[in-house]
């Protein structure tokens, strides 16, 4: 199909408000097996990828998303050696984890492999080079069946998957990943919006969360690709982000060198540990048991 440009492209299922999004240029468009791929450019926001009209990442803002679903769990755990990533074809959520230099193997898991070869031909700007790495093992399956069959366990497990795609039970998901950390593991993830009314998906997540961890850390950030405040959340049975203030998260930084992050620092950690108010008063609902 030819592609006139530029053009607008909507998002499919952005509720009660239109999203679109200004491509000047098509750089691939396709399907897989999987989904309708669409990777797109636009001289002011960078890249961006859709999946099945579903905004995932943008080049131009990619570390306000990828750099708070990594950091904080990485550095709230004492030394991640073994890390797994579920998803994130684009690559950005391996590079992210990749700077801590005491992570000696990284796992990602992605299933569908049009998507990666799509971005590391055409957006090389989200990995960085991040497949090259010789501590990353790229495996492309199913995160279920990975996760069945896998051997040992992980310090850190990142889901940088779509929080409901077609079929994917999160139940037994989190049941699996739950019984792959060691004992300071944790687990990271996205949970969608945190818009008000829009946090349902949000919750259901956290409520599905808490049977298997007990201690959840939420956290938030406005994503301007997303055009929403997105949650984040770290979910263990000790390490817990909330307890770091901004001083120790630098300082952590420092002690792991990383020093070229574009949005995640100590000031922002704090920041994104304070969740707006109809967010607090929704999880004191989980909590007690009346929402
Ligand atoms: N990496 C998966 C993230 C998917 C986020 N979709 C956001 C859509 C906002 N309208």
């Amino acid at each position: 199909m030819k592609i006139e440009s530029p053009r607008w492209l909507r998002e499919k299922d952005s509720g009660p408000i239109r999203i679109e999004h200004l491509a000047d240029r098509i750089l691939w468009q396709g399907r897989s097996p999987y989904q309708e791929i669409l990777l797109a450019e636009n001289a002011r926001l960078g890249k961006y990828l859709l999946l099945d009209g579903d905004m995932q990442s943008c080049t131009g803002d990619a570390p306000f998303y990828h750099e708070l679903l990594v950091h904080p769990g990485l550095l709230a755990h004492p030394q991640p050696r073994r890390v797994l990533v579920l998803g994130g074809g684009e690559g950005a959520t391996l590079k992210e984890v990749l700077r801590h230099r005491c992570v000696q193997e990284v796992v990602m898991v992605e299933r569908d492999p049009t998507v990666v070869k799509v971005c590391r031909d055409f957006a090389p700007e989200y990995h960085g080079g991040a497949f090259q790495d010789s501590r990353c093992r790229l495996i492309v399956g199913d995160a279920y069946h990975y996760l069945q069959e896998a051997q040992g366990y992980f310090d850190v497990i990142v889901g940088d998957l779509t929080a409901e795609p077609h079929g994917l039970d999160f139940k037994e998901l989190y049941r699996l990943i739950s019984s792959r950390l060691g004992l300071d593991g944790l687990y990271c993830a996205q949970l969608g919006s945190g818009n008000l009314h829009e946090e349902d998906r949000f919750l259901r997540h956290f409520r599905m969360l808490r049977k298997h961890w007990s201690v959840l850390c939420p956290m938030v950030q406005f994503v301007p690709s997303y055009h929403s405040l997105w949650c984040f959340l770290t979910a263990s049975h000790g390490p817990d982000p909330a307890r770091l203030t901004g001083p120790e998260v630098d300082q952590r930084l420092i002690e792991r060198t990383i020093t070229s992050l574009h949005a995640y620092d100590g000031e922002a950690h704090r920041r994104a540990c304070h969740l707006p108010k109809h967010l607090r008063r929704a999880l004191e609902h989980v909590r007690e048991g009346t929402g």
